[in-house]
C-alpha cells in the first residue's frame, strides 16, 4: 500500500512531509477529492485521527498524525538518511531546532496570523505579546544563522525542512519585508531554504506578503456578548458557602430525609439520635424538631 497523505496540497504542516518525502526518495500520494472540513471529519477520518485535523498518513502499518510525527517516519523511511544528521550530537541539534521551530516560531505566527484573517477572536494584547515573542525568537534564530547557511551541519536537514515550512506561513501571509528586515540572515535563509530544487518542488514560487491585513472589524459594544459574572453574595451567604465548602471537604454533610413526627415511632428514633451525638454519622437523619 501507498502512503497516502490527508490534506490539502498547500498546507502549512502537510509540506513538511512532502519536501522530506522529496529528500528521501519516498513516493506520497495525495488523498483523493479531500476537503478540509469535510473529509476530517467523518467518521472514517476520526478513527484515524481523533482530533479530526490534517495531515494524516496512511501507512501500511496504521495511521499516524502529528506533522513532526509524519516527516520523522517519511524521513526515516531512507536508512541513513542525512536529513537525520551524521552524528548523535547532530541528531540532538536537528531535535532542538525543530522543537524551537514548532513552540517558539509557528504558534506565534498562529497567534498573529489567524485573528487577522478572522479565522480567531482578535485581541490586541494577544497579538502584541505574540508579536513580541516571535521577534524574541526570531532575533535568536538570526544571531544563529549569521554564520552558517543550515540550521545543523553543512547540508538540509529535517529541522530545516520544519523551520522553513513553518516561517512559510508567516512570510506568505503578515510577515512583510518591513518586518523581517530587522532580521537579515533569517530573511537570506528562508529564501535559499525554498528555493533549493526539493523545496520549489513542492511549494513553486513563494512570495512575501505585502501587508499585514488590519485589523478585522469588532462588533459593536451593543452587540458584544455580555461576559458571564459569578453572581454577587452577601457577606453571609459567602460565610454560609464558605462552611458549606468546608463541611463537604470534610465529608460532614448529611442526606436530610423529611419524616412525619406525628408517627410515635418516628418521634422515638429522632428524640434516641438527637440524644446520642454520634448517631448522625452517615445515617439518613429524619426531619427533626431541631428545625421545627
Ligand atoms: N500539531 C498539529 C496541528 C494540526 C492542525 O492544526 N491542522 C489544522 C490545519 S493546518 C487543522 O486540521 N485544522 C482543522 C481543525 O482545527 O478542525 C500538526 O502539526 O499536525
Amino acid at each position: 500500500m501507498a502512503l497516502v497523505l490527508h490534506a490539502t496540497r498547500t498546507n502549512k504542516n502537510g509540506i513538511k512531509a512532502l519536501i522530506a518525502a522529496e529528500y528521501s526518495g519516498v513516493e506520497i500520494e495525495m488523498a483523493k477529492n479531500f476537503q478540509m472540513g469535510v473529509s476530517n471529519t467523518t467518521p472514517e477520518f476520526l478513527k484515524m485521527n481523533p482530533i479530526g485535523k490534517v495531515p494524516l498518513l496512511e501507512t501500511p502499518d496504521g495511521p499516524i498524525f502529528e506533522s513532526n510525527a509524519i516527516a520523522r517516519y517519511v524521513a526515516r523511511l531512507k536508512a541513513d538518511n542525512p536529513l537525520y544528521g551524521s552524528s548523535l550530537f547532530e541528531y540532538a541539534l536537528i531535535e532542538q531546532w525543530i522543537d524551537f521551530a514548532s513552540t517558539e516560531i509557528d504558534p506565534n505566527i498562529a497567534q498573529w496570523f489567524y485573528p487577522r484573517h478572522g479565522l480567531k477572536p482578535y485581541f490586541a494584547a494577544a497579538e502584541e505579546a505574540a508579536v513580541r515573542a516571535l521577534k524574541r525568537a526570531l532575533r535568536a534564530l538570526n544571531t544563529h544563522l549569521a554564520s552558517k547557511t543550515y540550521l545543523v551541519g553543512h547540508s538540509v536537514t529535517l529541522a530545516d525542512i520544519i523551520m522553513a515550512c513553518n516561517l512559510y506561513l508567516g512570510f506568505l501571509c503578515i510577515m512583510t519585508k518591513s518586518f523581517t528586515a530587522e532580521f537579515p540572515h533569517v530573511e537570506r535563509y528562508y529564501w535559499t531554504m525554498v528555493n533549493l530544487p526539493n523545496f520549489r518542488k513542492v511549494l513553486g514560487e513563494v512570495k512575501q506578503a505585502d501587508a499585514v491585513p488590519p485589523v478585522p472589524s469588532q462588533k459593536k459594544p451593543a452587540e458584544a456578548e455580555e461576559p458571564t459574572r459569578e453572581p454577587v453574595r452577601s457577606k453571609v451567604e459567602e460565610e454560609v458557602a464558605e462552611k458549606v465548602e468546608e463541611l463537604e471537604q470534610g465529608n460532614k454533610l448529611y442526606q436530610w430525609t423529611k419524616v412525619d413526627i406525628s408517627d410515635e415511632g418516628n418521634r422515638e428514633s429522632v428524640n434516641a439520635m438527637i440524644g446520642e451525638e454520634d448517631a448522625f454519622e452517615g445515617e439518613a437523619l429524619p426531619d427533626a424538631k431541631c428545625f421545627e
